[in-house]
């Protein structure tokens, strides 16, 4: 009875902790000085990065991105499982970014940057943007 008791109380614990746990994981929120909303809507999120030279940003999380670098920017992303990678982009640049969970240390310059987030799921908008043409055909 007390195990049931305890495995109700962490189950409620967890619906309330996990919303602020999610949130926490945000980069706007997580280093607000270094990402700037330009624009959100239900299908993409906007944001002007600008780290400067030194800075580190704690553990956060992007959906799927379009990296824009506006200049050079060299750093360090560290991962939830402990493994590292370096990054260097030159001014003018463009990445694709697959889903990820690091924190960031700029190791190189003051880094300015434009970044694309994703949301929703992609394959419904090409849906969408194809239907005019089958209302033209009628
Ligand atoms: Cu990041």
């Amino acid at each position: 009875m007390k195990v049931t008791r305890l495995i109700i109380l962490l189950a409620a614990m967890m619906w309330v902790l996990a919303p602020g746990v999610a949130s926490a994981q945000d980069p706007v929120k997580v280093a607000p000085q270094d990402y700037k909303v330009l624009l959100e809507n239900d299908h993409v999120r906007v944001l002007e990065i600008t780290v400067k030279a030194g800075a580190k940003e704690a553990m956060h999380s992007h959906p799927a991105y379009v990296l824009y670098f506006m200049s050079d920017g060299k750093g360090k992303y560290s991962f939830p499982d402990g493994s590292t990678k370096e990054i260097e982009g030159k001014a003018g640049q463009t990445l694709w970014g697959d889903p990820v969970t690091h924190a960031f240390e700029n190791t190189g310059g003051d880094v300015h940057a434009l970044m694309v987030e994703m949301k929703g799921p992609h394959k419904m908008m090409q849906k969408k943007a194809e239907e005019p043409k089958k209302m033209e055909k009628k």
